[in-house]
């Protein structure tokens, strides 16, 4: 999960329980990475380094990351019990590979959903190429705004 422009670039990681997930930071000032959840905690204090040491995520759920710095930027670990997961597109389309056919129930999480613990659960039968549509009720988007830049308080 690379930091660019004070901002976790591509901000939803998918991995697998028992992954390790490194943090570099590519901009040219310093980050200080920290987990806000308990399942997987951990902290990078202040660093200014691409190479990083790797972080293992061996406790399945959301793990919510942060910068201790820059209060907008948020970053999403999904730790998955298994390989079947699939990360959404930007359409929000998702494909998970690999399923014999057979009934599933499939549990579906996204940062902005209303549910408080943001998980849907939807059950599916699944034959050799099934699609299956299902819609989230988003609430608005409550990310800190970024500070501005150039004038006034200065954030770095
Ligand atoms: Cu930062």
């Amino acid at each position: 999960m690379d930091q660019l422009d004070r901002e976790f670039i591509d901000n939803v990681v998918t991995i697998v329980a028992g992954s390790y997930v490194s943090f570099p930071n590519s901009d040219d000032i310093q980050h200080h990475v920290y987990s806000f959840s308990d399942n997987n905690s951990f902290e990078l204090p202040l660093y200014s380094s691409t190479d990083t040491d790797p972080v293992l995520f061996d406790v399945p759920g959301v793990t919510v990351v942060g910068c201790n710095i820059h209060d907008w930027m948020l970053g999403y670990i999904y730790v998955g019990e298994s390989h079947l997961m699939g990360k959404s597109d930007a359409a929000g389309s998702a494909r998970i590979t690999g399923l014999d056919a057979g009934d599933y129930t499939f549990k579906i999480w996204h940062e902005r959903a209303r549910r408080r613990d943001q998980f849907s659960t939807y059950n599916a039968s699944v034959s050799a190429e099934a699609t299956t549509r299902v819609e989230i009720d988003l609430g608005r988007d409550r990310r800190i705004r970024r500070a501005p830049t150039g004038t006034g308080k200065s954030y770095h």
